[in-house]
């Protein structure tokens, strides 16, 4: 039997130094590894500095994306990046607190899980109810990939023509949906 291989959307960020380095060393290392879990070759964005969410939340962070083939499931890659977030001595503390490196499993492929109906429910969250509601299942694609600018930018840079499987629109679109200045907040910092 042909295994498909399936695109895996990978946001990552950091805004405290860890056993890696600083946010960028940080980050950058993280990718590698993730890379080696590719199939085929990996796709890095750019870096980007990005004002923490909430605002004051803590320092600016280091955003960048990936884009990896694989066949494993979305559970097995999902253990992987805490494998990786474990590497770099994340300890998971606060929710949206002060993080070494923090990788979100933005989407694997068209899957939408764990099915439309509690997709949905995650993605209609307001946003007071998204501060005291975390998921214990994975859900994707990720319930607030659309609003996040510090995800999309980096994220066009990889898959600028991935369509989301719920919302019917690309990255590209997404990104330019989103209000100008959430879009000027983000900085390019460089190549990978
Ligand atoms: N991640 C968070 C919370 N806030 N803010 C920015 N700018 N970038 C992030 O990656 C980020 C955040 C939770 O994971
Ligand atoms: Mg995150
Ligand atoms: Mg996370």
């Amino acid at each position: 039997m042909i295994e498909e291989l399936e695109i895996v959307l990978i946001a990552f960020g950091s805004n405290e130094n860890s056993v890696f380095g600083d946010p960028a060393e940080t980050v950058l290392k993280a990718m590698k590894i993730v890379a080696g879990i590719s199939n085929s070759n990996p796709i890095f964005s750019d870096f980007y500095s990005t004002p923490a969410f909430p605002k004051g939340a803590g320092p600016d962070f280091v955003n960048a994306a990936m884009a990896i083939t694989t066949t494993d499931t979305p559970s097995a890659v999902l253990t992987k990046l805490h494998e990786v977030e474990a590497m770099a001595g994340r300890t998971r503390k606060v929710r949206w607190g002060q993080r070494t490196l923090d990788l979100d499993l933005i989407a694997v492929g068209e899957r939408i899980l764990p099915d439309v109906q509690t997709y949905t429910h995650w993605c209609e969250l307001t946003s007071e109810e998204q501060q005291s509601n975390a998921p214990d299942q994975l859900i994707l694609p990720h319930p607030r990939m659309q609003d996040r600018s510090f995800v999309l930018v980096p994220l066009s840079d990889v898959a600028p023509h991935w369509v989301h499987p719920v919302l019917q629109k690309t990255v590209t679109e997404m990104r330019d949906a989103l209000p100008a200045k959430d879009l000027a907040e983000v900085t390019w910092r460089g190549a990978a």
